[in-house]
């Protein structure tokens, strides 16, 4: 069957009775301790959502449906043979659990372009805002005017009962996922390229098109933007932006309100927008230094970089206790298509200095390079340049995981979320009574 929404609808049924059922046979086992630390921790180390699309091991790093990154790029249909995974091919994995063949992926690819029409009051509502807004500012709210037309709020309207909310969830997803791409481009051809904006071109799949969109052709390119789309879809669920898009629909509030909401989470530079704030930081380094600057001096920008009260983006993980896979992902790819790049070989050099400086704090967990220090660097090597902008590239790729988990909230009925909170009072009562 090439219909993403009959295959989910045959699953749907299946799902919800093993949910059902590890709710009354298991719905009392404990899976850990809560600590005081971990209150105060920003609850890290609590496990407390259920997430389907993706789990990370703190090891191993993510896996997408059970499936690593190197499997995905193995596994999954690619544009051309031997390449990166078609967009919508792990779109197909992260909401069914199972690897598409190319003629699942290519149909999908139809209905993403039969969906993808942005109605102009989006655009118009882009260009209210002054182009010195930052490019997550004028994509979320590209985000929010879309959700106007949202299938979802009409239904709940008219009343549609809790049990066949996953369907007009549904149309939603499918229909943000296949207009981000365009929305976000018209962002990028506004503030960079004098507003001149290039039409879809209906011959090419997701990611290819949205590459084209932006005004980027080289089927290099193409390659890193599907390579980015595949690293940056998904990370389990309790990462900023997935954490708040899953909160957010749980009252019911429809996939747009809540993927404006993970988007406007991952404009935070802890999260989403260390992309923009290592790429930066590896340029200017470039720039001050030179390309062929010495380990010594490197040595020295990184502390003057965390002496000036900053971290050093592109490392650390709040999950991941090992070298990001994506990171490793990412590394093979621009040795295989852009070895010489200069701004590659300074990441290089940074991936061995940078962790032994962050072990000598003695409080950094992961010293580790993660996603963000090297996704930017093919992107940049190919024309996109423009470093404000790489977080709104991020976003676009977590449609993809986020709408995925969006759907199967709402298939499985999930409850609204509302975890406990107390106060510093509360705490010290309870703490010196137990
Ligand atoms: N540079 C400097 N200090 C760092 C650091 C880094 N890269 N990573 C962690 N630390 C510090 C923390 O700031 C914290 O210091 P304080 O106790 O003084 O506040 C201490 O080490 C302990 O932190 P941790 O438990 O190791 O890490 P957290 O879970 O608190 O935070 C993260 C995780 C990602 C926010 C952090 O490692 C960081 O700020 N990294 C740099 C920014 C970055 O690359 N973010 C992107 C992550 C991936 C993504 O979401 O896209």
């Amino acid at each position: 069957d090439l219909d993403l929404r009959s295959q989910l609808k045959d699953q749907i049924p299946e799902q919800q009775e093993r949910l059902k059922k590890i709710k009354s046979e298991y719905g009392k086992v404990q899976l850990g301790n809560i600590t005081v630390d971990m209150v105060l921790g920003g609850m890290r180390g609590i496990t407390g959502l259920l997430w389907e699309p993706s789990l990370v091991d703190p090891e191993e790093g993510i896996r997408l449906r059970g499936l690593t990154l190197p499997e995905c790029q193995k596994l999954l249909p690619a544009a051309s043979p031997g390449g990166e995974p078609l967009a919508e091919g792990l779109l197909w994995l992260l909401v069914t659990g199972k690897v598409p063949s190319k003629e699942q992926a290519v149909a999908l690819s139809k209905e993403l372009q039969s969906r993808s029409a942005v109605p102009d009051h989006v655009y118009k509502g882009i260009d209210s805002l002054p182009v010195t807004a930052h490019p997550m500012t004028q994509f979320v709210t590209g985000v929010m005017a879309l959700q106007v037309e949202s299938e979802f709020q009409k239904a709940y309207e008219q009343g549609m009962p809790k049990s066949k909310l996953w369907e007009p969830a549904y149309e939603d997803c499918m229909n943000l996922i296949a207009r981000v791409p365009a929305v976000a481009a018209y962002v990028y051809r506004r503030l960079y390229k004098d507003g001149r904006a290039i039409p879809a071109d209906k011959s090419l799949d997701h990611a290819a098109n949205f590459s084209h969109m932006l005004g980027f052709d080289d089927p290099k390119m193409l390659e890193s933007v599907r390579l980015f789309l595949l690293v940056h879809s998904d990370h389990e669920g309790g990462n900023v932006s997935g954490h708040a898009s899953h909160v957010v629909a749980s009252a019911l509030a429809d996939p747009y309100r809540a993927y404006a909401a993970a988007m406007n989470g991952l404009a935070g530079p802890l999260h989403g927008l260390a992309t923009q704030e290592a790429l930066l930081w590896v340029k200017s380094i470039a720039k001050e230094f030179g390309e062929d600057v010495t380990t010594e001096k490197l040595k020295e920008v990184v502390w003057k970089t965390l002496n000036s009260g900053k971290v050093v983006p592109g490392f650390g993980h709040g999950v991941l206790r090992k070298t990001d896979p994506r990171f490793t992902c990412q590394r093979k790819f621009a040795l295989k298509h852009i070895p010489d790049d200069p701004i590659f070989q300074l990441v290089l050099k940074l991936q061995e200095v940078v962790p032994p400086i962050l072990t000598s704090l003695g409080k950094v967990k992961n010293p580790w390079p993660n996603v963000d220090i090297l996704s930017g660097v093919p992107l940049n090597h190919f024309g996109l340049s423009e470093d404000r902008y790489y977080t709104v590239l991020f976003g676009v790729s977590r449609s993809l995981g986020v709408s995925a988990q969006l759907i199967w909230d709402r298939a499985l009925g999930l409850p609204i979320e509302r975890p406990k909170s107390v106060t510093l009072d509360w705490l010290e009562d309870y703490c010196k009574k137990s």
